[in-house]
């Protein structure tokens, strides 16, 4: 007989030996029936069955590697071929992944868009159906993936910046529903041909310079669709054009990784430091996976045939992961070939039944839908006079075997327009009604948290002055309010270029880094793109940041990740994500070309999802920024640049006071005529409308507020009905933000029905402002032209 503790130590290493064969073939069980998803998805998209699909193959074992090292509380930003990772960590199922190839818009099937996005964007929820943040810290979260490639990375990189704050802030170690003290890593993949977006290096530079922990997983298959990484990455390689980003003992920077997709063995060992570094050390790291493969090319979209050699298509067989994977088992003995046929067997039936259940709870409801429609129009086919045309659009609709839900309702369409009588196509109107709110709600919906809802209603402006109530400057009052504003809420933070130590470039935060701590007021680098990505993941776990934008030109540099990532998340995840960023900038006239901009059009079309607040002054700045953050949705708050050093009453409730959004203001009345605006151009206005008042003109003036959402409440359209004229007036180009407001008075709530002479716009000259006084002048509307122009129409 042994000694029993070496008996002992033999019977746990048997255990360990079963436990770890038994963790390998499952491994291989998610790769194998992730790979057969990956061929049968692409069938239902050549048999018709889906329109679009791009898959995981060729990526599976690098995948079920990293799985294992993503625990609860972590991050993922990743791209279209991480399925894989999706089943591995049990965030997706297989019938989840075929409802959204169907495009299935029913949440329960397809919980990660309801339908809205291509295959293969996942998403986890962070908040309840009423808008309460779940315990993200015991959650496995995945942020909603996008299409555009490396779009994520400025999102990865506020992700982790949020472990950082969350470690290092310790009023913040209460908050344990959105962070273990920071311990959560960010999961983040790319292919190796994005790496060549500017979005990439900017979060890699940002990641090395904060030392967050971001893991970033480069799958390197070679090729961007057909373009090899020869064209897309000097010296072919991103881990050695990162080289200078390395971290060594003493300086900051990244861990460099690289290994090979197929080697499941040392893609364990690989992770496993990486992670564990990056978990304990807040340390980014980059895994340079390479020679990984493209089994069914780049999507359904071609064939790889045309742009790989024959040599490389051979290449790419024998060196598969998933099959070297299937060889390391049998040679190590962990399984054997029968074995492994059969378990291959059992996945294949089983994947097949998936898709056979996810097609069916997508065609179902449609079929009820087909079946009722059929009824309602056959029922109208033996009344009306019609009957042979009613009859076709039957027959057209009942020949269909699978019709889209649009084809239903342009069967009920047709035939409500054939029928004369109204009596008798009644019931296809009632039926259309009743369909055209149900498609609203599966396609219109979340593009705001609480969509229709009018926010802030019940906000009275009041503004509480007492005798003692003092005039400042208004970068003073927005300074006293930031002072309030942090002391009040821990879970307020903000950064920008120059925001930190000098307290930003017109004081706004002057003193209060040294009062409030350099955690929550800091410097950034010259990077507009990732202060938004930053403030965007940051919102996402549960801090509410105020990421600064120097000037209004500069957010152009970042409008990408505003426009594709934070305005589409809620609605791109079906409502279960929220990032309610608020961005700070400053605008509209100062000095020259990149100084005085106002590119408001632009704004409005691009954030729609977004509110956009564009007060006139700094009280009013304040009451949005008090109203934001209130609220769940991101929001854009455009300060004056010619305001900071301009006199304001300060009131006494300035951090309790708020201000509805969509709700102009009268800010002058008059009874002639109705003139439109915002932020700095009104003063201009209030400066005419004194000359104007002389000529017995009297204006009614009107500050929007917002642009979005945009009067929600018809008081420019009161104001119009009383001076039967209107001017809409900005320092935009033609056709932008003017052309907006005119829009939504004169058609869309009816204005047209109450003027008595043209309704006019005046804006700036298309080319951008020039330099100077002067320049300002002949390029932005000037008192006078606003004198001659409302002269005008007041005689017309
Ligand atoms: C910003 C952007 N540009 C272009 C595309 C179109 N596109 C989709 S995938 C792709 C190639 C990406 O290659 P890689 O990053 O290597 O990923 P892989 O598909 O090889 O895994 C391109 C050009 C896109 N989605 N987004
Ligand atoms: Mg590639």
């Amino acid at each position: 007989m042994g000694r029993p503790d070496i008996i002992e130590q033999n019977i746990a290493d048997e255990l360990s030996f079963e436990g770890f064969k038994e963790a390998v073939i499952n491994d291989y069980k998610i790769a194998f029936q992730s790979r057969q998803a990956s061929l049968i998805g692409r069938k239902e998209v050549l048999t018709g069955k889906a329109k679009f699909g791009i898959f995981g193959d060729g990526k599976e074992v690098p995948q079920v590697a990293m799985a294992k090292f993503f625990q609860p509380g972590d991050f993922y930003a990743g791209y279209y071929r991480d399925q894989t990772f999706a089943f591995a960590t049990g965030v997706a199922t297989v019938p989840e992944f075929f409802s959204q190839i169907y495009a299935d818009p029913n949440p329960l099937n397809d919980p990660h868009s309801a339908g809205r996005q291509m295959n293969c964007h996942f998403s986890s929820p962070f908040i309840d159906k009423f808008g309460n943040a779940l315990d993200l810290s015991v959650r496995k979260n995945f942020s909603a993936g996008m299409a555009p490639t490396a779009g994520h990375f400025p999102r990865a990189f506020g992700l982790a910046f949020a472990s950082k704050l969350f470690r290092k802030i310790p009023d913040l170690h209460l908050n344990t529903a959105h962070s273990s003290q920071g311990n959560e890593v960010v999961f983040c993949t790319i292919g190796d041909a994005s790496t060549s977006e500017g979005h990439f290096w900017e979060t890699m530079n940002a990641a090395a310079v904060n030392q967050v922990p971001l893991a970033v997983f480069v799958w390197d298959d070679g090729y961007g669709i057909s373009v090899p990484k020869e064209l897309q990455t000097v010296k072919s390689s991103v881990s050695e054009a990162l080289a200078g980003f390395e971290k060594s003992q003493y300086t900051n920077g990244i861990l460099i990784y690289k290994v090979k997709g197929w080697d499941y063995a040392s893609l364990c060992e690989v992770f496993e430091e990486g992670i564990r570094r990056a978990r304990a050390e807040h340390i980014p790291v980059l895994f340079h996976v390479e020679e990984l493969t493209q089994p069914q090319g780049h999507s359904t979209s071609g064939s790889h045939e045309r742009y790989k050699t024959p040599e490389r298509l051979q290449w790419e067989k024998a060196w598969d992961c998933l099959f070297k994977m299937r060889a390391w088992i049998i040679d190590n003995a962990l399984a054997d070939e029968s074995y492994l046929v059969s378990i291959e067997e059992e996945i294949r039936g089983i994947i097949v039944s998936y898709r056979n259940q996810a097609w069916k709870l997508y065609e179902e409801p449609i079929q009820i839908q087909k079946a009722q429609a059929l009824k309602v129009i056959g029922e109208i086919a033996r009344q009306t006079s019609k009957s042979q045309e009613v009859l076709q659009l039957h027959r057209e609709l009942s020949d269909n075997p699978v019709p889209f839900r649009r084809d239903i309702m342009v069967a009920l369409e047709h035939t409500v327009a054939m029928v004369a009588e109204p009596l008798i196509s009644a019931p296809a109107s009632t039926y259309l009604s009743e369909l055209f709110l149900e498609n609203k709600r599966l396609y219109n919906t979340h593009l705001l948290h609480n969509d229709f809802e009018k926010i802030g209603e019940e906000y009275k402006p009041l503004l509480d002055f007492t005798e003692a109530s003092p005039y400042l400057n208004g970068y003073e009052i927005i300074n006293r309010y930031f002072d309030q504003l942090f002391a009040e809420n821990p879970l307020v933070v903000a950064f920008g270029e120059d925001l930190g130590k000098i307290g930003d470039v017109n004081q706004g935060f002057a003193g209060l880094q040294q009062k409030h701590g350099s955690d929550r007021i800091f410097d950034t680098g010259i990077r507009e793109l990732t202060i938004l990505g930053q403030g965007i993941g940051l919102s996402m776990r549960g801090l509410r940041p105020i990421a600064e934008i120097q000037y209004l030109d500069y957010l152009l540099f970042g409008l990408q990740v505003l426009s594709d990532d934070l305005a589409t998340l809620h609605y791109r995840s079906a409502g279960q994500q929220i990032a309610p960023l608020i961005v700070r900038t400053r605008g509209h006239r100062l000095e020259g070309i990149w100084h005085s901009g106002s590119p408001m059009g632009l704004l409005i079309n691009a954030l729609k999802g977004l509110h956009l607040c564009v007060p006139r002054d700094m009280v009013q700045a304040v009451g949005f920024y008090n109203t934001l953050l209130e609220g769940k949705n991101p929001g854009v708050v455009i300060e004056c640049l010619n305001g900071y050093r301009l006199k304001e009453r300060m009131p006494e409730n300035l951090i309790s006071y708020k201000l509805p959004l969509g709700k102009p203001e009268v800010i002058r009345s008059g009874e002639d005529i109705t003139v439109v605006s915002y932020g700095s151009t009104l003063r201009i206005i209030s400066d005419a409308a004194n000359t104007l008042q002389h000529l017995n003109i009297s204006v009614e003036l009107i500050d929007v507020q917002t642009l979005l959402p945009f009067d929600l409440y018809g008081i420019i359209l009161e104001s119009l009905k009383k001076t039967n004229r209107i001017i809409f007036i900005d320092e935009d180009v033609p056709g932008g933000a003017t052309s907006f407001m005119f829009t939504e008075i004169i058609e869309k709530q009816g204005g047209y029905r109450w003027l008595d002479a043209s309704p006019r716009v005046l804006c700036a000259k298309s080319h951008r402002p020039a330099y100077g006084s002067d320049g300002d002048y002949f390029s932005k509307p000037n008192a006078e032209e606003i004198i001659a122009i409302i002269k005008g129409i007041i005689a017309e």
